[in-house]
């Protein structure tokens, strides 16, 4: 495996490959295998793109093949930041088939986190948009670019100003060397909880997979049109959605942004099976469903998850969408739960999800790694075919997450119920999940202490109807206290992603402490809620 990385034990290896979860494919192959058994079936949609399994293979092929040509190879690290656009796609099967690695950034963040990313992994390139949502990503660029010395190309899928066009050749790249089944294929990104973000390296055969467990776990087939309308780049729709979409030779369809508006006409358009939503979109859906014209009888069920779904929502999902609830549970390092289509209703209603493989393995566990007792709570553990066993070139917090007998620390509060569904009910990891986009605290933090008028600060998360939670920045002043403008205006200026603002901010003149001297962000999110 890549320098950086934890690979599984043999034993394991050798027990997931001899269950047949791990199989001798690429992921570019996978979709090359897709390509011989339903060429003309239409894989993706999006914009006014429709293509096949035979044309988004050759787009693929053909991309590879220019990639080649401006000198990216196997083994280089490509940051990728681009909205759900075809060409995303085309681009991450064109990088696998290369064997170079795709770090898989979010539109939304800015030049702290971009920056960072290429440096870290010393990358070679990064793909951009020209210009998405009012904003210009090779000015972004531009300002990337002069700090990272690594950085041979700037790719765009679109008017590619002073940089090169994301593009294809005119015939596919013909004799590349095979990648490793079993070696790293692209990087996701933590949600995180320390200073820096870190990078999750998933490996072609485990994270295919993911991808084939879910498929099989939600029942899809041939007749399966999966609308994303997420970022794809996050791990819950490229497994949920692509991956498992692919797998089944289905249909994918692509949507800009989760507003009614953007997706309701494509609902009927396509006639669209499955989609997966946080609960904050979900809300928006029932309440537009009530009046909007469009036809969703299409749908058989929608997921919810990235964060807690109430249980009052919940239950107001199927009748307002005419469609199955189906909950799911995940996270970028692996463990991902879903319902199944015979669950029971109230299992239904109160639990996020089963897990989707045989071989996952899960604890619940108490502040001394003892199991609780069944059905109490405590924080989940988790090991498994497709959970990941350490992060990208970090093996100081791979000692603290991961046990040593190889389980990943979720960070999150758990029980599970007799038939094994996980129930959420908090997280012991410090880090707020704002609408499902994560946010580590300590992240936040470090940059508003370089402001001259925040001598501490914690930043905590409040609950919020819509997003589940909001981020307060509980701040103790050095000198006139700063207003919740100023601390955004610094953290735009220093290059961080909107969606790490505070939403709100709080002067105090101490930040009150646990017995053991630590800030307690307890006892703050309770002066505040
Ligand atoms: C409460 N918290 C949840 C849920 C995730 C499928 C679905 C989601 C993700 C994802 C994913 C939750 N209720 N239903 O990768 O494959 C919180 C937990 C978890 C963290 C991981 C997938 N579903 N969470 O959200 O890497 O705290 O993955 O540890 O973005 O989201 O976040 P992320």
């Amino acid at each position: 495996m890549l320098d950086g990385c934890t690979p599984w034990p043999e034993e394991f290896a050798e027990r997931y490959r001899s269950a047949g979860h791990w199989r001798d494919e690429t992921l570019g192959e996978l979709l090359a295998a897709r390509a011989r058994s339903h060429p003309d079936k239409l894989a993706l949609v999006a914009g006014a793109h429709r293509w096949s399994y035979a044309e988004l293979d050759s787009r693929a092929d053909r991309m590879a093949a220019r990639l080649r040509e401006i000198g990216i190879g196997s083994g280089d690290r490509v940051v990728v930041q681009l909205p759900n656009v075809p060409e995303l796609v085309a681009l991450l099967f064109a990088l696998f088939r290369i064997g170079a690695l795709p770090v898989m950034a979010l539109p939304a963040h800015r030049g702290s986190e971009i920056a960072y990313f290429c440096e870290f992994t010393e990358a070679a390139a990064y793909v951009i948009p020209d210009v998405h949502a009012g904003f210009d990503y090779r000015d972004l660029a531009a300002d990337v670019a002069a700090r990272v010395p690594t950085l041979k190309h700037v790719l765009v899928a679109g008017d590619p100003g002073g940089f090169t066009r994301l593009d294809y050749a005119d015939a596919g790249a013909a004799g590349l060397p095979r990648p490793d089944p079993g070696g790293v294929a692209l990087f996701l990104l933590s949600g995180g909880t320390t200073g820096v973000p870190k990078l999750v390296p998933r490996a072609h055969q485990e994270w295919s997979y993911s991808g084939r467990a879910v498929a099989e776990a939600c029942d899809y087939g041939e007749e399966t049109v999966h609308l994303v309308s997420l970022p794809l780049c996050h791990n819950w729709p490229l497994t949920h959605g692509l991956l498992a979409t692919f797998h089944a030779a289905g249909t994918l369809v692509l949507a800009p942004g989760p507003s009614p508006d953007e997706t309701f006409p494509l609902i009927e358009r396509e006639g669209v099976t499955e989609t997966g939503l946080i609960p904050g979109a979900a809300l928006l859906w029932m309440e537009a469903a009530e009046w909007d014209e469009y036809d969703l009888s299409s749908l058989r069920r929608v997921t919810i998850g990235g964060s807690k779904l109430q249980n009052e929502l919940a239950r107001r999902v199927q009748p307002a969408l005419g469609c199955r609830l189906q909950q799911a549970f995940g996270m970028a390092e692996g463990l991902c739960g879903f319902h199944r289509w015979d669950d029971p209703e109230d299992v239904v209603l109160v639990s996020q999800g089963l897990p989707v493989s045989p071989d996952d393995e899960v604890r619940v566990v108490d502040e001394d790694d003892r199991d609780v007792t069944p059905g109490e709570v405590g924080q989940l553990l988790a090991r498994g075919p497709y959970t990941v066993r350490g992060y990208y070139r970090a093996p100081e917090h791979n000692a603290r997450t991961f046990t040593a007998d190889g389980y990943y620390r979720t960070g999150d509060l758990v029980r599970l119920l007799p038939t094994g569904h996980v129930v959420f009910e908090g997280r012991v990891k410090d880090q707020i999940n704002r609408g499902a986009e994560k946010i580590a605290a300590e992240e936040v933090e470090n940059h508003l202490l370089a402001h001259p008028a925040v001598r501490e600060v914690a930043l905590v998360g409040l609950p919020d109807e819509v997003l589940g939670e909001r981020a307060c920045a509980c701040v103790v002043p050095r000198g006139t206290p700063p207003a919740l403008g100023d601390l955004t205006a610094f953290l735009r200026e220093r290059g961080v992603a909107a969606f790490k603002f505070p939403d709100r901010l709080e002067i105090v003149q101490e930040l009150p402490v646990t017995p053991l001297g630590k800030v307690s962000k307890k006892a703050l999110a309770g002066m505040f809620s």
